[in-house]
């Protein structure tokens, strides 16, 4: 039994023995970030390349999502080390026009476990939206994410329309295309790489 046996089942849409094989490391004693880093989100670069490459198309994709995501379930409460809603409220979302939503519930998700309540509004999301749901929950922090690079535009519109509303929220930006450079071209506060990273800004932000 091995992390890597995880992204092989992840690779395969075998959604019983992406579960099985994570409860039977998590009862070994498997370090959780091992499990998530090999094994879950390892597998969906390899999943990414065999699209590149043409061996995997649009439907495999998305069955190799279900199982990432069966097993992101199974680990879910390992990832918990703060109290619910102590530390402010995030507004989280994938912008208009993508639809990518594992790296961006695994970013609610770790949220949710460092304390802080997250108000998930989905994928496809306008700015409108996004700024309802900051007005009406008071968050502190909006969250965005997007995988296309055709749809990073929409994160400008998103943090143009956050300032133009005069609302005193941070916005904070993440997704496998996005870098440092755009967060800042766009006027974003903030820039994470991955999941654990925009846990740490958003307690840097909301000095929580
Ligand atoms: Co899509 N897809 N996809 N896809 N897909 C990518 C992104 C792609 C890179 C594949 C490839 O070509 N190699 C490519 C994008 C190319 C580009 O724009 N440069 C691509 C494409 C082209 C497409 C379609 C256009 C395909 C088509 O229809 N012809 C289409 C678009 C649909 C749409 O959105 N409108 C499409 C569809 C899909 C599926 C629906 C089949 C499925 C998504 C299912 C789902 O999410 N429910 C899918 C998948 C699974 C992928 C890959 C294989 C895996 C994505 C993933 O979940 N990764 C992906 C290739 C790849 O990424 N290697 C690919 C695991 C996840 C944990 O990582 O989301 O990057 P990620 O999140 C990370 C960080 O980015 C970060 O934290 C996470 C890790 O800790 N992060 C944040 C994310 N959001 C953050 C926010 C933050 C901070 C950090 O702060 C707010």
């Amino acid at each position: 039994m091995a992390v890597q046996d995880i992204a092989e089942a992840v690779v395969v849409f075998d959604e019983a023995k992406v579960v099985d094989l994570i409860k039977a490391e998590i009862a070994a004693n498997t370090e959780v970030d091992e499990i998530l880093n090999t094994g879950l989100i390892g597998a969906m670069d390899i999943v990414g390349k065999k699209f590149s490459d043409g061996e995997l198309f649009v439907p495999e994709m998305l069955m190799a999502a279900q199982a990432m995501k069966a097993g992101l379930e199974v680990i879910k409460p390992h990832l918990s080390d703060g109290a619910a809603g102590a530390r402010g409220t995030v507004v989280i979302g994938t912008v208009k026009g993508d639809l990518h939503d594992i790296g961006k519930n695994l970013v609610a998700l770790m949220l949710e476990g460092a304390g802080f309540d997250v108000v998930d509004l989905g994928v496809d999301i306008d700015a409108e939206k996004f700024v309802e749901a900051a007005i009406e929950h008071n968050a502190g922090v909006i969250a965005l994410s997007a995988l296309l690079t055709t749809t990073m535009p929409t994160m400008k519109n998103i943090v143009s329309a956050v300032k133009e509303a005069g609302i005193t929220v941070k916005t904070i930006i993440g997704g496998a295309p996005v870098t440092a450079a755009f967060a800042d071209q766009i006027g974003a506060d903030g820039f994470s790489t991955d999941a654990p990273g925009a846990v740490e800004l958003t307690r840097k932000l909301l000095a929580a």
